[in-house]
Parts: structure tokens; sequence; C-alpha cells
């Protein structure tokens, strides 16, 4: 146990908002909060390079982009980032693109690494003078619910802090410690495993195709979506608890081809695999998701599948509320939009859940020759085909994939 150092109760280190986690949802809402000359710092358990070169979202919503761009953090993204608006799905029925950026409302997806908004969002933050503190694991947080909440962290060298604050913001994802912080009774959980699991991939290859595609196969689905001009991701449905690390190289290539039909549509381009993990469908919703003084945003307050590519997007658009409401509250003496903030957020956070929902149905048939797998797969065809040729169905989806 290393030495304690007290900064509780409050001194001129007391930041008026305390955010755990430098991830999407933190980050944006440490730069809505500095830009209104707010006091706050973040405590984040990884070092800077880690969550810079973590690489996971790339597909940004329309409503995402919109704040960024409003809240001046989006030169990067619109510098390097590419507009997409058509995605494909290919079957064993044939295969057909949909246009969803001339459907709908018209809205486009921006691709841009998350690793690289993360590593924007963390330079403009420093420019407006945020406090970050990287290395740095939050083990508790106290008394949330009165007017001087208290956390206790711990920095790499074994250093063990202590900071109050008036409010926490809970950015620490899925696996973060804020959502253990509400009492059990003070929030109604809901989950669902949808029993669907990814090999979840990087290569170093540019896009095979101008859109993102998914594959509908009796060996399961793949996915590929284009990350940046030389790195693509990849995905190919796997059974749950598998070890990513049985897949070879040219196995890897080898089932992709097959379920995306290279025969048919060329073949993709291959590349050295960078990165691979196993992600499991899941889903997990808190109501409310503020508890006292302290506030979950992101894959702390909703984890949702990565199948509609919706988690950073939620966790862009909570933070904004969030960051207006505390702004109002601490600035024009509002606390409305702050008890709204649950309320404000949670309808949107459920449209996802279910679009996303539709998005496993839609692309994972269930396996085998038994009735119900057999049933379920002429559902699935249907949705499919629905989708090729109904305006009214591809306007449902244009609105509900790029927006939330
Ligand atoms: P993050 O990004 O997980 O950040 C949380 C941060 O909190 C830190 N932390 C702590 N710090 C201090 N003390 C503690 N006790 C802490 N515990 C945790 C962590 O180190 C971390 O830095 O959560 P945030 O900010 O809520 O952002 C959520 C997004 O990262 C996530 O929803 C997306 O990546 C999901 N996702 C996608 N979302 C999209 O909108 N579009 C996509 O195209 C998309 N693709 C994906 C995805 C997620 C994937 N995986 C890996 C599940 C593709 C994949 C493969």
């Amino acid at each position: 146990m290393g030495q304690i150092t007290r900064n509780r109760p409050a001194s001129e280190n007391r930041p008026t908002i305390l955010i755990v986690g430098a991830g999407p949802a933190g980050l944006v809402l440490g730069n809505l909060l500095r830009a209104a000359d707010i006091d706050c710092l973040i405590l984040e358990r990884q070092s800077r390079a880690h969550v810079e070169h973590r690489a996971r979202a790339g597909y940004l919503a329309a409503n995402t982009v919109r704040i960024l761009t409003d809240n001046g953090l989006a030169a990067g993204l619109l510098r390097n980032g590419q507009q997409h608006d058509t995605c494909m799905f290919r079957t064993d029925h044939g295969s057909f693109e949909l246009r969803y950026g001339s459907r709908g409302r018209g809205e486009v997806h921006t691709v841009y690494p998350q690793q690289d908004l993360v590593r924007d969002l963390i330079a403009e933050y420093l420019d407006r003078s945020g406090d970050i503190r990287f290395e740095t694991r939050v083990r508790d947080l106290n008394d949330v619910d009165t007017k001087q909440p208290w956390v206790t962290c711990e920095s790499a060298d074994g250093e063990v802090h202590q900071w109050s604050c008036e409010y926490v913001a809970g950015c620490d994802g899925q696996h973060g410690i804020s959502r253990g912080a509400v009492p059990a009774d003070a929030a109604q959980r809901y989950r669902r495993d949808h029993g669907v699991s990814w090999l979840a991939l990087l290569a170093q290859a540019p896009q095979s195709m101008a859109a993102v595609a998914y594959a509908v196969h009796a060996n399961g689905f793949a996915g590929h979506m284009a990350r940046s001009p030389s790195i693509t991701r990849y995905y190919l449905q796997c059974p749950r608890g598998h070890d990513p690390a049985s897949w070879s190289h040219e196995r890897i290539w080898e089932e992709l081809h097959l379920r995306m039909r290279g025969e048919l549509h060329g073949r993709l381009r291959e590349g050295q695999i960078l990165e691979r993990g196993v992600v499991d469908m899941s889903s997990y919703v808190m109501d409310p998701i503020q508890y006292g003084r302290l506030f979950l945003v992101g894959d702390a307050a909703s984890l949702i599948s990565p199948s509609a590519a919706k988690g950073a997007n939620l966790a862009v658009m909570e933070a904004d509320v969030l960051g207006k409401g505390l702004v109002a509250h601490l600035k024009g003496d509002d606390e409305q939009q702050l008890r709204g903030y649950s309320a404000a957020c949670l309808p949107r956070v459920w449209r996802a859940q279910e679009f996303s929902h539709w998005m496993i149905n839609l692309l994972h048939g269930p396996m085998g020759d038994d009735d119900e797998a057999v049933f379920l797969r002429g559902l699935q065809h249907a949705r499919l085909e629905s989708l090729r040729t109904s305006r009214s169905y591809q306007d449902f989806f244009a609105e509900n994939y790029v927006g939330i």
C-alpha cells in the first residue's frame, strides 16, 4: 500500500467536475467543460500512448460530427475522415448495394478511427488548459449522493490519492467501476447476451470495396469496414469462447474470401493482421444513468453490441447532453437540464439498442438444420429481401443506421 495524499476536503486542488476515463465520452465532456471555463480533472488508468493507439470504432454518425464540429473538435476528422454512404449485403440469394446516404434523412457516415479522434480530443483538452492524469486508476467513488463526492485513486507508482469534487462523471467504459457506485435499488439494470461472437480483426490492407460489406453465410457472418486508406476492419462470426490465436493468417483470409464470396465478387485485398480479439455481442442499459452527483456516460451507462456501430456515437451524444446540463447549472443556475439528463438520453439509447438488435437478427441466421433454424433463416431472408426491394424499409434502415 502506497502513501496516501489527501486532496480532500476542499483545497485549491479540488476540481468542480471529476471525470473518470479518457475515452470518447470523458474527453468530449472534458472539452465542453473547459470551453465554458469549468474546472475539471480527468483520471485515466491507462497511459496516454495506450489510449491514443487503442483501435475500436470508426463509423461516426452525422449527429456526432455535428456535435464535434459545433464545439471546435472536428478539425482532424473533417480533414482526414472519409465519407461513406453505401453498404452491401452478400447472401446465397445474391448481393445488393444500399445507398443509405440517399435514403431516409440523406445522412452519411464519416469514417475516422477512434484512436485518431481520441488523440485530437486529448490535444484540444490540453490546449484548453485541461488537467488529465494518465496511469491513474480510480479505485472507488464515495459519497456520490452528498454534496461532496470523493474518489480514491492509485497512480502507476502505487501512490494513493483522494480527490473531492462537486460532481463525478463516470466515463470509464464497459469494465469501469462507476456504475457499481449506484446502489442496486437505485436503478433498473437491463441485460442481454445475444449469444453471438465476432472475431474482430484489423488488417494492414486497403479496403477491398468502397462500401461496408455484410456477408450472410452458412459458416456464419463476415463483415468488411474501412478504417483508413491503409487499414481495414474485418469481422468473422465465431463460436463463443473461441481462442483468437487459433486462427492462422491463411485460415483468416480463406474464411473471409469464402464468406464474402470472393469467387463471385473479386478477391479481397489481403494484408498482415495487426490485431485480433473476440467480441461477445451483449447489451446493457441502466435506468436512470444518474445517481446523486454521479452521472454515467458512454459504455459505462449503456453497452451496445458493435453490430450497428453505435457505441462511440451514443458516448458523444450523452457527453454533449451532460456537458450542456452541467454548464447551464454551474454558469446559469438552471438545474433543470442536469436533472433531466437520463430522461433526455435514455429514449435514444433504447432506440439504438432496438436497431442494433434488429441488425443482429438481420446478419446472423441460426446454424443447423433443425426446424427452428430453417424457419428463422427463412425470416432472415425475407428481411433482407424487404431491404433490397422496399423503399420505405430502406428509409427506416437509413434513418436508424446513421442517426440515433
Ligand atoms: P471507453 O472508450 O472504453 O473509455 C473508457 C476509459 O475509461 C478508462 N477506465 C478507467 N480510468 C480510470 N480508472 C478506472 N477505474 C477506469 N476504468 C476504465 C479506460 O482505460 C478507458 O480509457 O468508453 P467510452 O468513452 O464510453 O467510449 C465508448 C466507445 O469506446 C465504444 O462504445 C465504441 O468503441 C464501440 N464501437 C463502435 N462504436 C461506434 O460508434 N462505431 C463503430 O464503428 C464502432 N466499432 C466498437 C467498434 C467497439 C468495438 N469493440 C472493441 C468492442 C468496433 C469494435 C471491435
